[in-house]
C-alpha cells in the first residue's frame, strides 16, 4: 500500500550531543540526492552542510539513507543527525519537509513509523509493543523483558501454540469427509494427546505472561490509613530519600504523592495518601476522595496503623470500608508501625508463615522493611525472575490466551465422539487459534491497531 513520505525528530526535546531527524517513505531517493548533492550510498554516513532556503548554513550532519525494504519501517528511510538543540532539531526537521518530496512530507504521529514497520510485516505486534515497553522501561528486569519480547520469544512460543493447534483443526476437519474411518484415524494421530499438550503449553504461556506483566505494569501500592499512623514516613523509607512532608501533625499530607521506585527489579508505584478521617476542611477532604480512589486503583493496599495505638472503632470503620473499596484482584496488607515504640518487641512479632498479610514494621528505623518488601511482591503474584528469560506482556495478551484457553477446555469437552462433536470441537480450536492471533496481529479486532500505536511517543 502506497503512503506519504512522514517525517519527526527521533530524539528527546532538548539539548543533548546529538538530535536525529527522521524521514520514512515509499521513495526517498529524490530528497537524500537533493540534502546530498549527490547520490546516497545506502547505509554510509554521509557529511554535508546543511543550508536553508538562502543558502545559510543551518548546521553539519550526517546523512545515512536505508533503501526499503532494508530499514525500520521497511520503507525508504533518511535520517539526518544534527546537532542535539530544540531549536538545531526544528530547523532541519522544518527545512527537510520544505525541501519535500513531489508527495510532500508530513509530520509524523506517535508511534507511526513503528505503525509502518508493523503494516510491512517487518515486526509484529507483541515486537512493536516491546519497542514502546523498552523506551519505557523503569528497570533493568523490565527492560530485559522487553528485550525478550522484541527478540520475538513471546511471538514464538505463540506461533507455536497457533501452529500446533492449526495442525489439529486440519487433522480434525479433513477426518469429517470421511465418516467411517474418524475415530480411529483421530486416535492413531494421537488426537487426544495433542491437546493435552497444547493446553499444558497453554497453562506454561499463561504463567509467564502473567509475570510477564508485573515486570511491564509493575505494581500499584497504595499506603493508606488513619492520620499520624506514618504513611508518609513509609514511603520516604520505600523511596530512599525524604519526598514526603512528616510531621507529628495529623492531616499532614493532602494531595497524594506517587513515586516510582523498584523492588527486586520490579517496578513499584508507590502512592501516599491523605490520612483518612472526618475533615470541614475542604483540602483535606478532597485529599480523602482521592485516597478512596486509590485504594480501588491499587494491586496492594497497606492498611497501616499505629502499635502504640490499640484499633479503635474509627480503625475498624475505615478497614471495612478498604476492604470493600478495593477491588477483587487486589490484597490487603495490615502493616503495624512504630514498632520501635512498643517496650515488649516480642509481643509485636511479625508471623512469618508466608501466607500472613500482617507484619510490624518501623519506617523510623527500617526494621521489617525487607520483610514488608518481599511480602509486596508474593502477593503481587511475583515468583521470582531466577532463571531470567522472563518477557515483557500486557494485559491485553493475557486476556487474548485465557480466552483462547477457555476454548481448548470447550474443545476437550467435546471430545472425539461423532461427527456432531467433531464438528464443534473444530469450531472450538478455530476460535482458540483466532484469539492467539490477535496477540501478535495476524488477526486485528477494530482499533486496536490505534490504540497500542497512540501510546507511542513521537519519532518512534
Ligand atoms: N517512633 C516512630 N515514629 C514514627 C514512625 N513512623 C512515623 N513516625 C512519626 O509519626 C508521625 C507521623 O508520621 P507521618 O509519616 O507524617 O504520618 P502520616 O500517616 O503520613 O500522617 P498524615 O499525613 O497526617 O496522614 C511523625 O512524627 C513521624 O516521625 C516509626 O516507625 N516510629
Ligand atoms: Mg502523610
Amino acid at each position: 500500500m502506497h503512503r506519504n513520505p512522514i517525517a519527526a525528530i527521533a530524539t528527546p526535546r532538548g539539548a543533548g550531543g546529538v538530535g536525529i531527524v527522521r524521514v520514512s517513505g515509499p521513495d526517498l531517493i529524490g530528497l537524500a540526492k537533493t540534502l546530498l548533492g549527490a547520490e546516497p550510498k545506502p547505509r554510509f554516513a554521509h557529511f554535508l552542510v546543511l543550508k536553508d532556503a538562502r543558502q545559510e548554513q543551518l548546521d553539519q550532519v550526517l546523512l545515512l539513507y536505508f533503501k526499503a525494504p532494508a530499514s525500520f519501517t521497511g520503507e525508504d528511510v533518511v535520517e539526518l543527525h544534527c546537532h542535539g538543540g530544540p531549536r538545531v532539531t526544528q530547523l532541519v526537521l522544518n527545512r527537510v519537509i520544505e525541501l519535500g518530496t513531489p508527495e510532500g512530507i508530513m509530520l509524523a504521529g506517535p508511534g507511526e513509523f513503528s505503525l509502518r514497520a508493523f503494516l510491512n510485516g517487518k515486526i509484529d505486534l507483541v515486537q512493536a509493543e516491546a519497542i514502546a515497553d523498552l523506551i519505557n522501561a523503569q528497570s533493568d528486569a523490565s527492560l530485559r523483558g522487553a528485550s525478550l519480547s522484541l527478540q520475538g520469544r513471546f511471538s514464538e512460543e505463540i506461533n507455536q501454540l497457533i501452529d500446533q493447534i492449526t495442525q489439529l483443526r486440519i487433522l480434525v476437519e479433513s477426518t469429517l469427509d470421511f465418516p467411517e474411518e474418524e475415530i480411529e484415524f483421530i486416535e492413531a494421530a494421537n488426537a487426544k494427546q495433542r491437546l493435552e499438550k497444547i493446553m499444558s503449553d497453554l497453562d506454561q504461556i499463561i504463567k509467564i505472561s502473567s509475570q510477564g506483566k508485573i515486570l511491564r505494569d509493575g505494581i500499584r501500592l497504595a499506603l493508606v490509613g488513619p492520620p499520624n499512623v506514618g504513611k508518609s514516613s513509609l514511603l520516604n523509607t520505600l523511596v530512599g530519600e525524604e519526598r514526603a512532608i512528616v510531621t507529628p501533625i495529623a492531616g499532614t499530607t493532602r494531595d497524594r504523592i506517587i513515586e516510582n521506585i523498584s523492588i527486586d527489579g520490579i517496578p513499584v508505584h508507590v502512592i501516599d495518601t491523605a490520612g483518612i478521617r472526618e475533615s470541614n476542611d475542604v483540602v483535606e477532604q478532597i485529599g480523602v476522595a482521592q485516597t478512596w480512589d486509590e485504594i480501588a486503583k491499587a494491586d496492594i493496599v497497606l492498611l497501616m496503623h499505629d502499635a502504640t495505638q490499640a484499633p479503635e472503632q474509627n480503625f475498624l470503620g475505615i478497614e471495612k470500608t478498604v476492604r470493600e473499596r478495593a477491588h477483587s484482584g487486589a490484597h490487603i496488607l495490615d502493616v503495624i508501625n512504630k514498632r520501635d515504640l512498643l517496650e515488649s518487641l516480642q509481643a509485636a512479632q511479625s508471623k512469618t508463615d508466608g501466607e500472613s498479610k500482617q507484619i510490624f514494621i518501623s519506617a523510623k528505623t527500617g526494621d521489617g522493611i525487607r520483610q514488608l518488601q518481599e511480602m509486596i511482591l508474593h502477593f503481587a503474584g511475583w515468583e521470582g525472575n531466577a532463571g531470567g528469560g522472563i518477557y515483557t506482556a500486557r494485559s491485553r495478551h493475557l486476556r487474548a490466551i485465557v480466552l483462547a484457553k477457555e476454548h481448548i477446555q470447550k474443545a476437550m469437552a467435546y471430545g472425539f465422539g461423532g461427527n456432531r462433536a467433531l464438528e464443534l470441537f473444530a469450531e472450538e480450536l478455530y476460535c482458540a487459534q483466532n484469539h492467539l492471533g490477535e496477540i501478535t496481529g495476524k488477526l486485528l479486532p477494530d482499533d486496536l491497531l490505534g490504540k497500542i500505536f497512540s501510546e507511542f511517543c513521537i519519532g518512534k
